[in-house]
């Protein structure tokens, strides 16, 4: 398989955008190489610029739950496009949208949309601290919230990627008041919270961690959460842009029970257009401007075309489709799992519905820590096996692989005996 037209992209793109790429992960920096350029997507598969074909487990880093071009949502936005992009004014798909989330998300009762996760996390930040008047907030190591600055501490996704532990540019007056726990660890939030619990505006959580790989929370972690973070009068802030709609129809806080009292949600809501939202209780979100004076705006926020995609996704997600795609990733881990064991290759495999991830080692993966013991250049080279016979993981040890209710056994069955042939001769 050539890439050349890809390559020549590169080449390109470096010469106008800072390495070549509008987001690191996608640079490769992770597994090595050059990137892949897309050229069009059809339900579970990527055609690159050359005319390769892939199996794609990116899915836009979440959104296409159904898939690329899944036929409701290319028809919603070619409507909406003939309709008007946008009018900077009210309009019915906005009404719509958010009551899809408070009808299905327990902890949201009102909702603010805007237009991508970073902007979601960051707004929900500044609205826990107005609600209780205090500064500081509490993160887990690992843990990716996007980039505003309170949260580039100890982050995943692309600062794991990258080797950065946090990012110049923020004022140490600012990561002063963010504080880190490992994730899965409620001795270390305790400690913090004995010495500084009545200072803590929120703690800000992936339910299930997505961005330093699939972690799912230990048995009664988010309980605890609940319990240590409503003790002290903190905040609880589920950042769902990654899980939201994707493992259950009410997120991971509809799928554990547990409700948070702020939730930031992204990804699937604009069924693959740029888009974010952050909500809560109906008394906290009321502080929010105009309603109150916690002020929070954005010129395209609630635009009907992003709405609209969105809807369509949100609406083709009934008790079938999740039944489908628990048991599509199910299948994928386990076989994939046995496929590992075959070869003797130490292989721990983290699922929940509609994502998982495999890091090369034989230790369970709990936390960050977990997560650095694993073998990165064994998946840069995993990676690179599959990529070359058409299988399209994310270009990093670090990221979730996304599942769809395209997969279908076409797709599943294609990558599975590719999974099993590179496997024979990973370390040969
Ligand atoms: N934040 C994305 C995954 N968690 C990565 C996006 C990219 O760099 O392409």
């Amino acid at each position: 398989m050539h890439r050349k037209a890809s390559k020549d992209l590169f080449d390109r793109a470096l010469k106008s955008t800072p390495g070549g790429v509008n987001s690191p992960v996608r640079a490769f920096r992770g597994v090595g190489g050059t990137p892949v350029f897309f050229a069009h997507g059809d339900g579970a598969w990527l055609t690159d610029e050359d005319g390769n074909r892939y199996v794609d487990f990116v899915g836009s880093w979440g959104p296409m739950l159904q898939g690329h071009a899944f036929p409701p949502v290319v028809d919603a936005v070619r409507e909406q496009a003939m309709a008007g992009l946008g009018f900077g004014a009210p309009n019915r798909a906005e009404i719509a949208m958010a009551e899809a989330i408070t009808e299905r998300f327990p902890g949201i009762e009102k909702v603010r949309m805007v237009n991508s996760g970073t902007e979601a996390t960051m707004s929900a930040i500044r609205l826990a601290r107005a609600a209780t008047s205090r500064d500081k907030i509490v993160k887990f190591q690992g843990c990716y919230h996007g980039h505003a600055d309170a949260l580039l501490a100890a982050a995943g996704s692309g600062l794991l990627t990258l080797g950065l532990p946090d990012s110049p540019g923020v004022p140490a007056d600012t990561a002063k008041h963010t504080l880190t726990a490992p994730f899965n660890d409620v001795d270390a939030l305790r400690e913090i919270f004995d010495g500084v619990g009545r200072d803590v505006a929120a703690v800000i959580v992936e339910p299930i961690a997505g961005n330093m790989g699939c972690i799912p929370p230990a048995p009664g972690f988010l309980e605890a959460l609940r319990q240590i973070t409503a003790d002290a009068g903190s905040l609880l802030i589920f950042d769902e842009v990654m899980t939201g709609f994707r493992v259950h129809r009410g997120g991971a806080q509809g799928a554990y029970g547990i409700e948070p009292d702020l939730t930031t949600l992204g990804k699937v809501i604009g069924g693959g257009l740029p888009v974010g939202a952050f909500g809560g209780k109906a008394e906290i979100m009321d502080r929010v401007a105009p309603a109150g004076d916690v002020y929070q705006a954005g010129t395209l926020s609630g635009n009907p075309l992003a709405m609209r995609a969105g809807l369509a996704l949100v609406g083709s997600l009934d008790d079938a489709f999740y039944g489908t795609l628990v048991a599509t990733t199910r299948h994928l881990a386990e076989a994939i799992k046995a496929s590992a064991e075959r070869h003797g290759v130490p292989l721990v495999i983290n699922a929940v519905c509609g994502m998982f991830s495999m890091f090369f080692t034989d230790q369970d993966v709990r936390s960050f820590t977990d997560v650095q013991r694993a073998d990165a250049q064994k998946y840069g080279r995993f990676f690179h096996a599959l990529l070359a016979r058409g299988v399209y993981f994310a270009p990093s040890a670090f990221e979730a692989a996304f599942v769809s209710g395209a997969h279908d056994a076409n797709a599943v069955d294609h990558t599975l005996a590719i999974v099993d042939e590179v496997f024979q001769d990973l370390d040969s």
